[in-house]
């Protein structure tokens, strides 16, 4: 996936297809200055004006999204999570997402040459070494769903729990991906980005006094106080560990953002040649190729998938039993007992003695660990409880 510069985030978004005419006056405004910001370099020079017209189009989207939130409620979207995680697949009507969703889950998703043919959520279960991986085909997604056009609440909120987005772009439409990327990005969700280490400690009063461990050459401090006042923070206490440009400050500030990983897959690579497949390939720079209904590399993403969600395989041992070496538990990377404890019963983390380790977290066999003890891929567990 290509990586753009954090300031660019909204480049593009003023050439989108002009929504449709009886938009409220904070849409038309959202417009105008999404246009001037499209034909705007970020540099040094510029970041404060940069800067301010972001701040004023996230206030103005933040109303837009509060207004939308109030019309009638939907339920077509509500899809209850379930497995080990839940990944968004995101393309254009007719990019393959129900053949995709069929090859390598167990739905049975129509599949259909027209556009349009998904209408609701579908989901799909992957199972791949042990792990149970929900797949939900969102169609709403390109179609404006960020920017409160129809059922923006419902896809907001199905998008917001997902641990991983699989963006799935065809041969014959690869500049899709640019329009995808966008209606990720309004839909508050980061895809394969550090969340920035900024803290703002709002106070009642002194003005915002700004901390910072890097260098940030193209976001100066008088910049981070307008863009502050834009959002309405006068008085905070701000510190900076991490190199960020004004898109990440507004992301702070508006503290509503999502990181989750990403997958670009790049699909119907039978329809084009080798020559043209390359120069796809330039432009979209896909993780993975495939062809879903002819299967190419579609076990591969199953692999893919499964890696990219940093899954581990815990297995539990049962206090005076062997362990159970067939049916892992599945964790994500970094978890620790207690996220284990929690997975496995409400009840364990409150009734939790301690826990005994075999593996490669452990110092030694039968190792005995309390609640915070990071376990790995590989471990056998056993929870002593009260
Ligand atoms: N040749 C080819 N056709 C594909 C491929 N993937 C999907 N299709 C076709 O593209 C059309 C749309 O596919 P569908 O899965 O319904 O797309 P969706 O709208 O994104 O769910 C159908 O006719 C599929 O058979 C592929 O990899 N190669
Ligand atoms: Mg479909």
């Amino acid at each position: 996936m290509p990586k753009s510069k954090s300031a660019k985030g909204a480049k593009g978004a003023g050439k989108k297809d002009a929504a449709p005419k009886k938009k409220s006056s904070n849409w038309d405004r959202i417009q105008e200055l999404e246009k001037e910001l499209s034909s705007m370099q970020y540099n040094k020079r510029t970041q404060h004006h940069y800067g301010l017209v972001r701040a004023k189009i996230a206030e103005l989207k933040k109303k837009e999204e509060a207004r939308s939130a109030k019309g009638p409620a939907t339920t077509g979207y509500s899809v209850r999570k379930s497995g080990d995680a839940t990944v968004i697949l995101v393309g254009f009507p007719s990019s393959g997402k129900s053949s995709l969703l069929n090859v390598i889950t167990n739905a049975n998703s129509p599949v259909g040459a027209y556009e349009f043919t998904t209408l609701s959520v579908i989901p799909g279960l992957l199972e791949h070494k042990g792990a149970k991986i929900q797949i939900l085909d969102v169609p709403g997604i390109v179609q404006g769903a960020a920017s409160g056009k129809g059922r923006g609440r419902e896809v907001l909120s199905v998008l917001q729990n997902a641990d991983m987005a699989l963006i799935l772009v065809d041969t014959l439409r690869p500049n899709a991906l640019k329009v995808i990327l966008n209606e990720i990005n309004d839909a508050h969700l980061r895809i394969n980005k550090v969340k920035p280490d900024v803290r703002i400690r709002k106070k009642a009063k002194g003005g915002i006094s700004i901390g910072k461990t890097v260098r940030l050459d193209l976001l100066a401090d008088e910049t981070i106080r307008s863009v502050c006042k834009e959002m309405r923070i006068n008085n905070a206490d701000i510190l900076i560990r991490s190199e960020i440009g004004v898109d990440d400050l507004i992301d702070v500030i508006e503290s509503n953002k999502v990181y989750i990983p990403g997958l670009t897959v790049l699909n119907k690579i039978d329809l084009v040649d080798d020559t043209r497949l390359e120069e796809i390939k330039q432009e979209v720079r896909p993780d993975i190729c495939i062809s879903a209904p002819q299967k190419i590399n579609t076990d591969k993403l199953k692999e893919l998938i499964f890696n990219r969600l940093d899954f581990i395989r815990i297995y539990c041992k049962e206090v005076g039993k062997k362990a159970d070496m067939e049916v892992p538990l599945i964790m994500r990377r970094g978890s620790t007992i207690r996220d284990m404890c929690n997975k496995l019963h409400k009840d364990f983390v409150a009734k939790f003695r301690f826990a005994r380790v075999w593996g490669p977290s452990a110092k030694f066999p039968g190792q005995l660990l309390m609640l915070n003890h990071v376990i790995t891929d590989g471990d056998v567990v056993q929870i002593h409880l009260k």
